[in-house]
């Protein structure tokens, strides 16, 4: 039987189809995982759904905007009413301000902070409270996360700080709904080129040096993400809760 035959998983967080959301999806997809997913605001509706109907046709696609309360509750309310419970969740999501990030981290606004807080790291917690009614068999959580939370690399300023509160987040969630048989892990991927990177100064330059100083000397594909997000969905992984794992080509041991 397939890994993730009978299990169904809710991704959160596909822009377009260079999204780790969507690398993610893929690798579920393939291993037999039903699918649904929430996109943000009319913005991005035509565009999730071209590649939904095109690649994974009778998934369920749902608006969630992560600032509104509302829109959360109406997501999960869906997801409920259609399906009944749910095995996993995906966050891929964040954003700053780009002025937030081009700025000295000294100069960051006090709205830019709240709202890169806000997008990248509180609406975890917002949707595992949403999810964990529908973890009636215990459940997988997994989301994104960036070296820049743990050491300064230039220009993540703001989201390096929302980083470190979304991993400490992981670990909190993970200790309450451990319990419940609900596991809560991050993924920190090394550079990708996606929509969100667009906003990092000098990316080329990020990648060229992962590229000259990872062990595995190369940039990170998005599939290996996928494939990291689909043991850490599986019951493959069901001794890991609260951890944060690398998929950077080894870069991060580095000195
Ligand atoms: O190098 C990279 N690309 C890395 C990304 C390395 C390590 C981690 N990550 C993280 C990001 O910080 C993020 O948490 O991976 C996650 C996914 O990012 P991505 O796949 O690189 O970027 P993208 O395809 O842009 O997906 C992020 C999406 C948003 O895209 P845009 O670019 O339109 O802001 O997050 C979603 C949105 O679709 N998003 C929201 N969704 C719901 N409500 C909201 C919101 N308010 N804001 C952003």
């Amino acid at each position: 039987a397939k890994l993730m035959e009978g299990k169904r998983v809710l991704i959160m967080g596909v822009a377009n189809k260079r999204s780790i959301a969507w690398a993610i999806a893929k690798s579920l997809h393939n291993h037999g995982a039903e699918l649904a997913f929430t996109y943000q605001g009319e913005r991005l509706e035509r565009k999730v759904r071209e590649l939904v109907d095109a690649e994974m046709p009778g998934s369920m696609l749902i608006e969630c905007d992560v600032t509104s309360d509302e829109q959360i509750q109406s997501a999960f309310h869906k997801i409920e009413e259609e399906w009944g419970s749910l095995d996993g969740l995906v966050h891929s999501i964040a954003f700053a301000k780009s002025e937030d990030l081009d700025a000295p981290f000294y100069q960051t606004s006090r709205d830019g902070y709240a709202l890169a807080q806000d997008i990248s790291a509180y609406s975890l917690v917002a949707c595992a409270k949403a999810a964990k009614p529908l973890m009636k068999n215990g459940g997988s959580i997994i989301t994104m996360t960036y070296l820049g939370s743990e050491r300064v690399l230039p220009n993540y300023n703001v989201m390096g700080v929302a980083k470190a509160a979304l991993e400490a987040s992981v670990r909190y969630l993970a200790s309450e709904l451990g319990p419940e048989g609900i596991r809560v892990n991050a993924i920190s991927a090394g550079p990708i080129r996606t929509l969100a990177a667009k906003g990092v100064k000098d990316f080329n330059s990020i990648l060229h040096v992962v590229e000259e100083r990872a062990p595995l000397r190369r940039t990170t594909d998005p599939a290996e993400v996928g494939d990291t997000a689909l043991f850490l969905c599986s019951d493959l992984s069901r001794g890991i809760t609260g951890e944060v794992i690398f998929v950077d080509g080894g870069f991060n041991i580095m000195g």
